[in-house]
């Protein structure tokens, strides 16, 4: 057995108790069984955006390209068709990837392309100090709206569906073991995955309290039934009061292309 260690020189800047340790956690996790089980580190390529989220890409010895913000999603496509051979993960922002950069999130999905997204889905901007993004609730109040947003949020899950995303899930910064599950299961699809992640951004959005009254893993749910999925995702959509359903919601099973 190799002994992998994916653990870098740089100093981790994220404040105490911030979500996005749970997914270096996992993913360090994930991808050091990876290797042991015989991928090739050298394959691997990640990718991040500019945010919080993208000091992932400091924190994690495998090669890497800290893009543009809004970006993540291009670049990934980029490395997979000039290489095809590549593992590409991209770990992107809220504000990131559903905001500036969503044309891309929707047409990687529609294209069905090799590449694996983690969204950072603190619902806030972290770095540049706590404005709203498209998935903060109504109401939201930060630096950019101190009387609180008059907008809705998107379910970006939802817009992945419609998107036709061949797998879509939703994890949660509490609890590795329930994530690592999730990114094993998208690092081995093939074709375009999307892994949202409600990350905690214990400075400008602690959602833990709101996150561990309602989250529940779902159970007995057939991920490659469209109209289940679709239900699934639409439990909870970002704003409403209900519970929140973690897993796998969507996998495109071959035979469903039409679907
Ligand atoms: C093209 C471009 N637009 C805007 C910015 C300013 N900017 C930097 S980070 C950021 C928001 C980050 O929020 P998010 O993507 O949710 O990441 P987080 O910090 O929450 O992890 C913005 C608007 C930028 N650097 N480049
Ligand atoms: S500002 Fe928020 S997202 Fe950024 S490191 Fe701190 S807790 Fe994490
Ligand atoms: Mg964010």
């Amino acid at each position: 057995m190799k002994n992998v260690n994916l653990a870098t020189y740089a100093k981790n800047t994220w404040c105490p108790g911030c979500g996005n340790f749970a997914i270096l956690n996992s993913i360090k996790a994930v991808l050091g069984e990876l290797i042991e089980e015989g991928l090739p580190a050298e394959n691997i390529v990640i990718v991040s955006g500019i945010g919080c989220h993208a000091k992932i890409a400091d924190y994690l010895n495998v090669n890497s390209f800290y893009s543009l913000h809004g970006r993540v999603v291009p670049v990934c496509e980029a490395i997979k068709i000039a290489n095809p051979k590549l593992k590409v993960i991209g770990f992107a922002g809220d504000g990131d990837t559903y905001g500036e950069g969503l044309e891309h999130l929707i047409f990687a999905a529609k294209r069905g392309i090799d590449i694996n997204i983690i969204i950072h889905n603190n619902r806030v901007y972290g770095l540049t100090t706590g404005q709203y993004t498209p998935t903060s609730p109504l109401g939201f109040k930060g630096r950019s709206t101190p009387a609180g947003t008059k907008e809705l949020p998107i379910n970006p899950l939802e817009l992945m569906m419609a998107g036709k995303a061949g797998f879509i899930a939703r994890g949660y910064s509490h609890g590795i073991e329930f994530l690592k599950k999730i990114f094993k299961e998208a690092l081995a699809h093939e074709g375009f995955s999307l892994v949202d992640v409600l990350q905690v951004c214990v400075t400008f959005f602690n959602m833990y309290d709101y996150y561990n009254k309602r989250v529940y893993e779902l159970k007995d749910h057939d991920p490659g039934d469209y109209k289940q999925a679709m239900e699934k995702i639409r439990e909870w959509d970002y704003n409403i009061d209900s519970k929140i359903p973690l897993g796998v919601f969507y996998k495109k099973r071959p035979s469903n292309d039409k679907a």
